[in-house]
């Protein structure tokens, strides 16, 4: 990036000075942080400005990533290793009396996502870039991210997380691209020419402001763009209309009604809620990436009949898929095409990627508040719809009962899988059992229409961000062993198999996780005051808190050793640290109280002198990408226990997996393809497979009354939730409770108990074998490259997209 440390610190001073008028011993820490954001933004501009210059020369497709949640944490770090630019950078700082970390840890998060989610979504643009791809991120630019979360008592309470209080240096605004994007309001049918018109009139204009942030290539010369919109009033401050009739509070309710719009992100809920503001968010960002892209192609190439060969639309999951309509729109209404073409055009721009099979999760709108909202936007998917039902009566011809089930437009709601799958030319599941339980169960009839369409790709996640970055000392070790070639090809991390059986090796691997370990123990005294064991197991499970993930199983497990540890302190097993880390959907009544569950169990166990330490509970306070840099190169064992045939892929899983912590797991989501990998032997495999729990289901599930009455290890953990066994007021954990027993147990929770305890009895003798375990780890890291997400954005772009690296030259 620069020469050398010396011309650095020149135009670092002399940034400090541009932007604050300030020498160095007069500058914030803030001002230092932002003179290096804005220091590398400018070095960085000449490759964005090439990249996209290349890009339009050469008329390279693109694909476009849209998605409601981009989860990116801090950026500075990730920017600095993709440079190349990290140790000059930090011998530089510290030359001058600046810690590098310091300056990184000002940083907030960018947290604009809930969970695996959008956190693929980074993982995806870091891939894109660092394998040359062209391809961007299109979303919102919310003002407030995924709150924060803080622990009261035990509770969680959330707070607004204003990331964007200080600025934000990675950013540019674009005023000049902003466009307009219109609700409400009603449309008029027209013949002109002897051609029927749309007009939409009376609606409400909105402005959507874009802001631009560089996403870098690991040492390559590509930077691609990630544009996330922002919400403004059509009318500049005021509506002077309004204003001059003295209406002053309307006006200014009008602006924040309109700002509204990029306000919040919508926590993922356990049940899917259609509240017209997330319907309004879908539309407006939508609307605003397609209009600019369309813009921009009109530019270059004049007439769309051949967009799709230079465009690919993506949708992350349901939330974007108004993009199908708004296409078909823009084709239509503003180029005069004719529906054929125009879908002709639409199905072949977009693609699709399902996140969920819980039914309960999917995205359906109510059809007057889509209409009344959306009016020109209801017409077109009233059209699709009713060409598709056409379409399936030809194929099954008086199958109302298959049609009605099918159909985009049902029971007065608009069902936006539906959309996707027919609007689009690619479906894909994000694991191999995910794909096929989409196609053989929850899909199965559209599978059957459109069997092209269907495929899968696995997740992966960036090793940059999560090896590289969050796990150096690792990373240093593979690099000596191996060479360094991992970090843009990790498949080569496999080269490391052959040091499975080098006791020198392992007990260097070792070394670094008691250093990795230590660093995460450092930080629970400091913040919690809690010390814990540095020779215990770090036994993590850190993700969204939902029934089906089963943190209560966890719970229930850790309740039952220390009820065996209360009545036997001298019981022989190795100390462990139980670590969670979960944020709870603020309306999630079960979620909620599990947290507090934990809490209290913690408090409990941890003040238990009798049991001598043996075990420690610690839950992690808002648990958020920076914090997941320090957990899991800290991790030994990765809980990934998720009832089987729930847990569409899950990510963390991989990211636990590189860092060398062993997974105990179900047969779910990418568990079974790690497994696969990794063998029997290097993984924990427990619980009913998928297909049994399936079957259960189709018999009306399991009796959990049988299992609570039969085992009596069950019966007094789960009684215990309710008995006064914890000092709760009332009947606080009764919901835990009732779900497990009258409820039936829908997650399998107890029926899975024995199974899970018996293998944390595995893992418990596993880990006394040191260089047995050692090499659990090593195999984990060496079969890690597979879940790499540039394995997965290859296969996306040769097998969806129809996009090519290109290489970008020196500017
Ligand atoms: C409709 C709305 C409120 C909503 C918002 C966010 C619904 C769902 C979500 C988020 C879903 C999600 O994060 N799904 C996860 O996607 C990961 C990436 O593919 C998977 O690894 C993980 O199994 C899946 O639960």
């Amino acid at each position: 990036m620069f020469k050398n440390k010396e011309e650095f610190k020149q135009a670092f001073l002399e940034k400090l000075h541009t932007l604050y008028g300030e020498c160095l011993d007069e500058a914030s820490d803030l001002d230092k942080y932002n003179a290096l954001g804005s220091m590398i933004r400018d070095h960085i501009a000449k490759y964005w400005t090439q990249t996209n210059k290349q890009y339009r020369k050469k008329e390279v497709k693109q694909v476009y990533y849209f998605s409601m949640e981009f989860l990116l944490g801090r950026l500075l770090g990730a920017n600095l290793i993709n440079l190349s630019a990290k140790k000059m950078c930090e011998e530089a700082l510290k030359e001058l009396g600046i810690d590098l970390n310091l300056l990184e840890n000002i940083e907030p998060d960018a947290g604009l996502g809930n969970g695996g989610l959008g956190r693929l979504a980074a993982c995806f643009l870091d891939s894109l870039a660092s394998l040359s791809l062209p391809g961007h991120g299109c979303g919102i630019r919310y003002k407030y991210g995924f709150f924060e979360q803080r622990i009261v008592d035990g509770y969680q309470v959330e707070l607004p997380d204003n990331w964007l209080r200080d600025g934000n240096v990675w950013e540019i605004r674009k005023a000049d691209n902003a466009v307009e994007v219109r609700f409400y309001g009603n449309v008029r049918v027209e013949e002109q020419d002897g051609r029927t018109v749309f007009i939409h009139e009376n609606y409400e204009p909105i402005i959507a402001v874009p802001y631009d942030t560089p996403i870098i290539g690991y040492e390559r010369n590509t930077v691609n763009t990630l544009r996330l919109w922002s919400a403004e009033p059509a009318i500049k401050d005021f509506d002077f209309s309004s204003f001059s009739r003295g209406d002053y509070v309307k006006a200014v309710e009008y602006r924040s009604a309109v700002e509204s719009i990029s306000q919040i992100l919508y926590p993922d809920e356990s049940h899917y809620k259609g509240r017209e503001l997330r319907l309004k968010q879908q539309y407006f960002f939508v609307s605003a990436g397609l209009q600019c892209i369309v813009r921009r192609y009109k530019k270059y190439h004049g007439s769309l009949k051949c967009f799709h060969k230079k465009i690919a639309i993506h949708v992350n999951d349901t939330h974007p898929v108004l993009a199908i309509p708004e296409l078909m729109r823009i084709l239509i209404d503003e180029e005069g095409m004719g529906w054929d073409e125009a879908w002709d055009i639409t199905v072949k721009t977009i693609s699709y990627t399902n996140h969920t099979i819980l039914t309960e999760a999917l995205e359906k709108w109510p059809v007057d508040m889509f209409r009344n909202l959306l009016p020109r936007i209801y017409m077109i998917v009233h059209e699709i719809n009713e060409r598709f039902c056409r379409e399936l009566w030809n194929k099954y011809p008086g199958d109302w009962d298959r049609i009605h089930k099918m159909a985009i437009i049902a029971d007065g709601q608009v069902k936006m899988a539906h959309l996707a799958i027919v609007g689009s030319h690619s479906i894909n599941g994000v694991s191999k059992i995910h794909t096929e339980i989409l196609k053989n169960q929850e899909m199965k009839n559209f599978y059957e229409v459109y069997p092209h369409k269907f495929n899968n790709k696995t997740n992966g996640v960036t090793h940059r961000r999560w090896l590289l970055k969050a796990n150096p000392a690792l990373a240093n070790l593979i690099s000596e062993t191996i060479g360094a070639n991992w970090i843009k090809y990790p498949i080569d991390l496999i080269s490391l198999e052959k040091y499975r059986n080098d006791t020198a090796f392992l007990d260097k691997l070792a070394q670094i996780k008691q250093r990795n370990k230590a660093q995460l123990a450092k930080y629970i005294k400091d913040k919690y005051n809690i010390s814990v064991d540095l020779h215990s197991i770090f036994d993590v499970q850190v993700k969204r808190m939902h029934a089906y993930k089963r943190q209560l199983l966890n719970v229930l497990h850790i309740m039952d050793l220390y009820n065996r540890l209360r009545e036997n302190p001298d019981l022989d097993i190795v100390p462990r640290t139980f670590i969670f880390g979960a944020k709870a959907s603020p309306s999630y009544v079960q979620a909620k109280t599990t947290i507090k569950l934990i809490n209290t169990l913690a408090s409990m166990i941890n003040n238990d002198k009798r049991i001598k330490d043996k075990i420690k509970v610690i839950f992690l306070e808002n648990y958020r990408v920076t914090l997941a840099e320090m957990i899991f190169p800290a991790a030994d064992l990765s809980e990934q226990i998720s009832t089987a045939g729930k847990e569409a892929s899950g990510t963390g899983n991989m990211k636990f997996m590189m860092n060398g912590a062993v997974t105990i797991g179900t047969m779910d989501g990418a568990n079974i393809e790690i497994c696969e990998v990794v063998g029997r032997d290097n993984i924990f495999i427990f619980g009913l497979t998928a297909e049994e729990v399936a079957n259960y289901y189709h018999n009306g599930g399991y009796c959990s009354w049988d299992v609570y009455a039969k085992d009596s290890r069950v019966k007094t953990v789960v009684d215990q939730l309710v008995n006064g066994f914890f000092p709760v007021a009332g009947e606080e954990f009764r919901v835990l409770y009732d779900d497990l027993t009258h409820n039936n147990d829908p997650f399998f929770v107890l029926k899975d108990f024995a199974s899970y305890a018996d293998t944390q009895l595995e893992v418990d003798k596993t880990f006394r074998d040191k260089y047995k375990w050692q090499k659990m780890s090593l195999v984990n890291i060496a079969h890690s490259g597979k879940f790499s997400s540039d394995r997965t954005i290859t296969e996306y772009a040769t097998q969806i997209w129809n996009i090519k690296p290109e290489i970008i030259t020196n500017p």
